[in-house]
């Protein structure tokens, strides 16, 4: 596969044309190379004496990434991880990797697996060990209020297993996961944008989850997948709960929600409901499927809903041959090209962009005649695409800059194009002068997500853009087989994107967000209360005895355990309980059993317990892990098991 591109003499969206011009993007990156090295260009080594005088000013030069030290970053990203199973916080414009969230996956950092609280939250078989430990994250979304990131939640899918985590954002932890039932391949999420929407009907927050493997339900074997299909799921942002799903002809890939919370949509690359890729993509056109969310909480409350398997969870019907009738349909499936990927909502709140994957093509849908059709004022749910234009090979998802202008990656291309809504409206309604592509930029390369910051708010700030390049090839030192995949930021403050840097990442992320950093308000230290098993005084620290099962308080304050030693008899089914009593920030200590598969993390003011069985008899020094003190190495106590 090459990624090289050949330029052709002229820019052209017109049909049957397979490549576009890129002499933009070229110059694009010529210049954000020279703003990453904050130079002009290089004299000739051999003669070093005089400095180049600087370049000319270009309008725009691209921001500076390259951040001094002690310099803190102006936004925050959050990023899926993909099969590791966490979610990962970077700073920006540096790309510096400032955390990792453990959510569906052990982690041995912070004993996430380990400690009973996380495996409370993980979620266990009757033995005690974890239901699951592989995971595979996609997609990530914040909590909204009036339109914007209010910095309670962030929400992460599991693919694998159909669950979702839900992280707090003044820890940066995951304190929730729920499975969604009957569901597979749970895809795309995306959180109302309104907090609540409407009193009446009481809720809080909705997450929508798609279901994008149609599947028997219920899942009892069948073999003739035309009779497959899937569920587009409610959870409830605060219960974590689901509240509703509907059935589905097709499938759901990525979701989006309208800033009214009135609509949320999915995008379907499988209407032909086939189980070969063959006939996955046989036919020209699938669907952007809406979903009337009044309408569909209004048919739950009036009990018109089943229930599937053991699941309690009402389920409407949202399937063609029950939503024909405008005047009563909780969803509309509006037609648009071909297998698409992505859908978002712009910042302005009026459209809904689809890229096309396998059509080189972008549609824009207006949701007011989404809901004009709704209410019967509009005959034709066409009416509603507003555009549908060319733009490059393999689109795939879009951002905003909230003056107009989209971005959406070209994967096939290796690009990212910038377009304008406006002009793409006016070309596609006949005015063939409308140039409606602004700028190519390549990039490096096969790009999948992109975001922009703020993007989908309506705060959305046109500066900074970060693509997903799957494949890193020559960008960053060969490290065997498998590369890094490269994170590119991209300056998109001025007419022409400006590439600023490359950010190599552990494989294998997807999708991400980037808000300012006064969006949300970590907290540095724990609230004891928080934690029902919290030992507040050392002096309550001991080994309590119940028969065979034994718990040990314990607490930690640098650079000591509150006991210098404790015993337990062999056989003993052990609870360690560990409050950490320092309060000073980042003054975590650690909690490792040799020969008995624990370690931990205990926070400034945390608490987190351990369960085990004693079954090996000896001497076990137990000591803290995460550096603390000058004394950090003699922070030890025994664990004496008799035998
Ligand atoms: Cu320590």
């Amino acid at each position: 596969m090459s990624d090289k591109k050949l330029d052709t003499p002229n820019e052209t969206v017109g049909l049957g044309r397979r490549r576009f011009i890129n002499t933009a993007a070229l110059a694009g990156l010529t210049v954000g190379v020279a703003a990453c090295n904050d130079k002009p260009a290089a004299a000739p080594a051999a003669a070093p004496a005089a400095p180049a005088p600087a370049p000319a000013p270009t309008a725009h030069a691209g921001a500076n990434v390259h951040l001094k030290p002690g310099e803190l970053d102006t936004y925050y990203g959050l990023w899926s991880g993909g099969h590791t199973g966490d979610m990962r916080v970077l700073g920006l414009p540096s790309g510096r990797e400032l955390l990792r969230i453990p959510c569906f996956v052990p982690d041995a950092l912070v004993g996430w697996g380990i400690t009973n609280e996380s495996k409370a939250v993980m979620g266990t078989k009757p033995d005690g060990h974890l239901r699951y430990t592989v995971g595979d994250t996609h997609h990530t979304h914040a909590s909204y209020k009036d339109g914007n990131y209010d910095g309670r939640y962030a929400w992460i899918n599991d693919k694998i297993n159909s669950r979702i985590a839900r992280i707090r954002l003044d820890y940066f932890v995951c304190d929730k996961i729920t499975q969604l039932p009957n569901v597979q391949g749970f895809h795309g999420i995306f959180p109302d944008k309104r907090d609540p929407v409407d009193q009446a009907i009481n809720y809080t927050t909705r997450v929508f989850c798609g279901g994008e493997f149609s599947i028997p339900l219920p899942n009892a074997g069948i073999e003739d997948s035309s009779k497959y299909r899937s569920l587009f799921s409610c959870v409830d942002a605060e219960t974590m709960e689901v509240r509703w799903q509907v059935l589905i002809d097709g499938n759901c890939d990525l979701v989006a929600t309208s800033f009214d919370g009135k609509l949320a949509a999915t995008n379907q690359y499988n209407t032909e409901m086939g189980a070969k890729y063959e006939d996955m993509m046989s036919a020209e056109r699938d669907a952007c499927l809406f979903f009337n969310i009044a309408r569909i909480e209004e048919a739950v409350k009036a009990g018109k809903f089943k229930t599937i398997g053991s699941s309690k969870v009402p389920v409407v019907d949202g399937t063609h041959e029950a939503n024909k009738d405008p005047k009563t349909a909780l969803t509309a499936y509006v037609s648009v090209p071909k297998n698409p990927h992505g859908v978002n909502a712009s910042p302005d709140q009026k459209y809904f962009i689809c890229a096309g994957k396998l059509s080189p093509t972008v549609t824009v849908i207006e949701l007011a005649k989404v809901l004009d059709w709704f209410d019967g004022k509009s005959e034709k749910l066409d009416d509603a695409i507003v555009a549908e234009v060319e733009v490059g090979l393999g689109p795939l998802h879009t951002a905003f800059d909230g003056r107009g202008n989209a971005f959406t990656t070209l994967f096939l291309d290796s690009q990212v194009v910038k377009w304008n809504i406006d002009k793409a409206i006016a070309f596609h309604k006949g005015d063939k002068n409308a140039k409606y592509v602004v700028d190519r930029l390549d990039v490096h390369y096969q790009p999948g997500h992109i975001n922009a910051s703020q993007s989908e708010t309506i705060a959305a700030d046109g500066k900074y853009l970060a693509v997903g390049c799957k494949f890193s090839k020559d960008r960053f030192l060969p490290v065997g087989p498998l590369h890094a995949e490269n994170e590119q930021l991209i300056d998109i403050s001025g007419e022409k994107m400006v590439l600023l840097a490359d950010h190599p990442v552990r494989g294998e992320p997807h999708d991400f967000i980037i808000f300012k950093r006064d969006l949300v308000k970590p907290k540095q230290v724990y609230d004891l209360d928080h934690h029902p098993l919290a030992i507040k005084d050392p002096k309550e620290s001991g080994v309590f005895r119940s028969g065979k099962k034994v718990t040990v308080k314990l607490t930690s304050q640098a650079p000591a355990f509150s006991m210098r030693e404790f015993k337990v008899k062999k056989g003993d089914e052990v609870t360690l309980i560990l409050t950490n009593l320092d309060k000073i920030e980042d003054l975590t200590h650690g909690f490792a059993i040799p020969n008995y598969n624990v370690n931990f993390i205990v926070n400034p003011q945390e608490t987190a317990s351990v369960t085990f069985v004693a079954d090996q008899p000896g001497v076990f020094w137990c000591y803290c892990t995460h550096f603390c003190h000058a004394l950090h190495l003699e922070m030890r106590t025994r664990m004496i098991v008799e035998a």
